[in-house]
C-alpha cells in the first residue's frame, strides 16, 4: 500500500506520514524543505522498515508539481491514498488592510496547490482503480471568523473541491474525504505572523489543542474503513473550542 503525504516536513502531515508508516504503507512525502523530507525518511525506513519516496517541490509549482508526480517511479504510482494536507495561513486582518501577497500565497497553496497535485494523482487511482483522497480542510472552512477572510475563503474552496471531488470520482469507486480541525498545535501559527514565537504562544496559551497525532489518527480511522464505507467529513476540534470563536481558557 502506498499513501502521499503532502507538506509533511511539520506539523499535521509529518504524523499523518508516520502513522501510515507505522501501519506498513510506503510513503511518499513532500514539502519544500528538503533536509527534513530526508531526516523523516531515514528515521521512517529505519524504524518502520518500509519505503520512502521524498520529493521536494513547491506545490505552488505547477510545472514542478506534474514534473515530479510524473516522474516517480512505476512501481511508486500505484498510489492508494492521497493525503492532500500543505498549507498555510498567513496574517490575520482585514480585508480592508490585507496583505495582496499573503492572500496570493493561501489562494495558490490551499486551493491551487491541492488543485496541481489533484490533477496529477486522480487519473493514476483511476487507472488503478482504487484510490482515496483525504483533504486537510479546517473549521475555518466550516464558519467564518474575524480577520480570518482569505484563509477562511480558501478553507471554504477545500470544502467545496472535497464534495465536487466525491461526484466527480464516484463513479470511479475513488473515495474522497475531508477532515476539517479546529486548533492544532503545529508549526501554523509561527507561520502565520511571520516568525513571532510570542504570538504564536499565545494562540494555545491555557487551552488544551490537538496534536498532529489526533489529527493523524482520525486519517487513518477513515483510511481503514472497509471497501464499501466512505468517511464524507469530519470536523474535530479541541474539548475546549466549541466553534472558531468560542473557546474556554483557564
Ligand atoms: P505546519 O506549518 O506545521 O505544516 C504545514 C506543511 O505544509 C509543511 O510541511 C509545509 O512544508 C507545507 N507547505 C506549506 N506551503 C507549501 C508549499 N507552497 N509547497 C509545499 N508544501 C508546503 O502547519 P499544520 O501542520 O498545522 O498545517 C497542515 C494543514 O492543516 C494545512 O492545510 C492547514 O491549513 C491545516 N489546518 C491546520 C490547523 C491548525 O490549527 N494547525 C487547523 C485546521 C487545519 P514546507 O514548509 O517544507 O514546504
Ligand atoms: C486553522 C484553524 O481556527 O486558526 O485552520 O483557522 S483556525
Amino acid at each position: 500500500m502506498i499513501v502521499l503525504v503532502t507538506g509533511a516536513t511539520s506539523g499535521i502531515g509529518k504524523a499523518i506520514a508516520e502513522i501510515f508508516a507505522a501501519n506498513k504503507y510506503n510513503v511518499i512525502i513532500t514539502g519544500r524543505r528538503k533536509e527534513r523530507l530526508d531526516v523523516l525518511a531515514a528515521e521512517l525506513t529505519e524504524k518502520y522498515s518500509v519505503k520512502v519516496l521524498p520529493l521536494c517541490f513547491d506545490v505552488r509549482d505547477k510545472q514542478a508539481v506534474e514534473q515530479e508526480l510524473n516522474a516517480i517511479p512505476a512501481d511508486w504510482k500505484k498510489i492508494n491514498i492521497l493525503v492532500n494536507n500543505a498549507g498555510l495561513a498567513v496574517g490575520l486582518g482585514s480585508i480592508q488592510e490585507g496583505v495582496v501577497d499573503d492572500w496570493e500565497r493561501m489562494i495558490d497553496t490551499n486551493i491551487k496547490g491541492l488543485l496541481y497535485v489533484s490533477r496529477t494523482i486522480a487519473p493514476l487511482m483511476i487507472s488503478n482503480g482504487v484510490g482515496h483522497i483525504i483533504n486537510i480542510g479546517s473549521v475555518a472552512g466550516k464558519e467564518t471568523y474575524a480577520n480570518g477572510n482569505v484563509y477562511c475563503a480558501t478553507k471554504h474552496a477545500v470544502d467545496s473541491l472535497s464534495k465536487a471531488m466525491r461526484i466527480d470520482m464516484v463513479q470511479h469507486g475513488i473515495k474522497v474525504t475531508a477532515i476539517n480541525p479546529g486548533m492544532v498545535e503545529t508549526e501554523f501559527s509561527l507561520v502565520r505572523f511571520k516568525g513571532d514565537e510570542e504570538r504564536a504562544k499565545k494562540v494555545y496559551q491555557g487551552i488544551t489543542p490537538l496534536s498532529p497525532n489526533d489529527i493523524a489518527e482520525t486519517v487513518y480511522w477513515t483510511a481503514s474503513r472497509p471497501a464499501h464505507v466512505t468517511i464524507n467529513d469530519i470536523v474535530i476540534m479541541p474539548t475546549a473550542q466549541a466553534s472558531a470563536t468560542v473557546s474556554v481558557r483557564k
